[in-house]
């Protein structure tokens, strides 16, 4: 064996499940041996072998500047020489949260934590002890990260009560969890008229990165609003993915529905472990040490993480960073479409800001049903077909792709041209 991912993987597989620390890295969905990635510069990382792709994961999302930002190293090896935690308070913790309100209109207050589940799983407890409920609304194909009562897959029928999508879930903590089918105005209306005073919050992907790219509809959106409003209910936007990625007010911005709470992740960051949730103070003054509900964490705020993302935050807030970011996105989109149409591949995409997807089919999906359509074996000669050509797009089809700052128009054509061979191919 002579191929190093090999070499590396059969060694990660023998101390960790799988061989890696987040499954889908593992290729499983795609088949074949993870890249092992040895170091990363603006749009590029480099495998074990040395080979050079063209990187559209961008740590599924953090990555917004492309690699090694020279702004965002320099305030992260400042913090680090005055230390990497202190589990106390800092300065930086404040002024990453007033950077955080002042783009996040609907958030009066933010609590940083250190993963996107670790701030969904909050949010969900906040909006059980605001409400004083139990009822929680999500949706197929949308995921919040692996907290108990969010593993969650569809029940047997129409607004039925889910039932667990892991081992080691306990049918009793997802009881309260109602899955509906995205984009379904009936089955929402029916949900809310059978459990609204029971519902505490809905949580929404409103741009779902989880099943590719699939948008909620503006009629959807504004009625998950008008009925969370009506029943008391809190709206929660997972805005991990898309939070600072579509836009620089997130998805709550591009469709102009104000939700209760939000949830942030990924971009905050800029690739150091850092989430946060927030929203209106009379709500998030509830948590401790204030309030009834608890959260903590030991790592919460860390001053390191908090440079990355404040050095982050300081440089996509700069005029026209997403003007340039969304029409190079769309260029990668248009390109891969006109490709497609040329070749007779079956073939549509979609993108907002730095975030795209695309299907293997004509149509955009409305829902996960329809994304799952998707032929397999299609998606994983694209993927791998791409991966040869130094092409690195998310080694799974319900996956979203993202286009950093850093990728160039040579990158975008020379992405686009790897696709339209593989096409012809077909
Ligand atoms: P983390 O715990 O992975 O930081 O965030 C969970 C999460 C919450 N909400 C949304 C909308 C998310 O997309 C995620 C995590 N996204 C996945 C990719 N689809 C992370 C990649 C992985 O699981 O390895």
């Amino acid at each position: 064996m002579t191929d190093q991912n090999d070499i590396l993987f059969e060694r990660a597989r023998a101390v960790i499940p799988g061989g890696v620390n987040s499954p889908v890295r593992a290729f499983k969905a795609v088949g074949g041996t993870p890249r092992f990635i040895q170091r990363a510069q603006g749009a590029y990382f480099w495998d074990a072998n040395d080979k050079r792709y063209i990187d559209y994961i961008g740590s599924w999302g953090p990555m917004i500047l492309g690699h090694g930002h020279p702004a965002v190293v320099e305030a992260v090896q400042k913090a680090v020489l005055e230390g990497f935690s202190y589990g106390a308070p800092t300065e930086r913790e404040i002024e990453l949260a007033e950077a955080i309100l002042a783009l996040v209109p609907s958030m009066d207050m933010v609590r940083l934590v250190s993963s996107g589940t670790e701030a969904a799983m909050s949010a969900l407890r906040l909006a059980r002890g605001a409400t004083g409920r139990k009822t929680i609304v999500k949706f197929e194909g949308c995921y919040h990260g692996h907290a108990d009562a969010l593993l969650v897959k569809a029940g047997s029928g129409l607004a039925t009560f889910g039932n667990p999508t892991s081992a080691g879930v306990p049918p009793e903590v997802v009881q309260h969890t109602l899955v509906l089918e995205y984009n379904n105005l009936q089955q929402l209306d029916e949900a809310f008229a059978l459990h609204g005073k029971d519902i505490a919050c809905l949580m929404i992907e409103a741009i779902a990165g989880n099943m590719n790219f699939v948008r909620a509809t503006p009629a959807f959106a504004k009625r998950c609003r008008e009925l969370c409003t009506q029943h008391g209910a809190l709206l929660i936007f997972d805005e991990v993915m898309t939070g600072f990625r579509v836009g620089l007010h997130g998805a709550q911005g591009v469709l102009g529905v104000t939700p209760d709470l939000t949830v942030l992740g990924k971009v905050i960051g800029g690739g150091m472990p850092l989430a946060a949730f927030g929203g209106p103070r009379a709500i998030m003054e509830q948590l401790a040490p204030l309030g009834p509900v608890y959260q903590a964490g030991t790592l919460s705020g860390n001053p390191v993480a908090t440079a990355c993302g404040l050095a982050t935050l300081k440089e996509i807030s700069k005029p026209g960073f997403y003007e340039a970011l969304a029409k190079k996105t769309r260029t990668l989109v248009d390109g891969l479409k006109a490709a497609a149409a040329a070749e007779g591949q079956p073939f549509n995409a979609d993108s907002e800001g730095g975030m795209f997807g695309f299907f293997l089919m004509n149509e955009l999906p409305q829902n996960y049903a329809t994304v799952m359509t998707t032929d397999n074996a299609q998606f994983n000669a694209l993927f791998h077909g791409l991966l040869d050509r130094g092409v690195y797009i998310a080694p799974a089809l319900y996956e979203a792709g993202f286009v950093s700052a850093a990728h160039s128009e040579d990158d975008i054509a020379a992405t686009i041209a790897a696709a339209r061979e593989i096409f012809s191919k077909r």
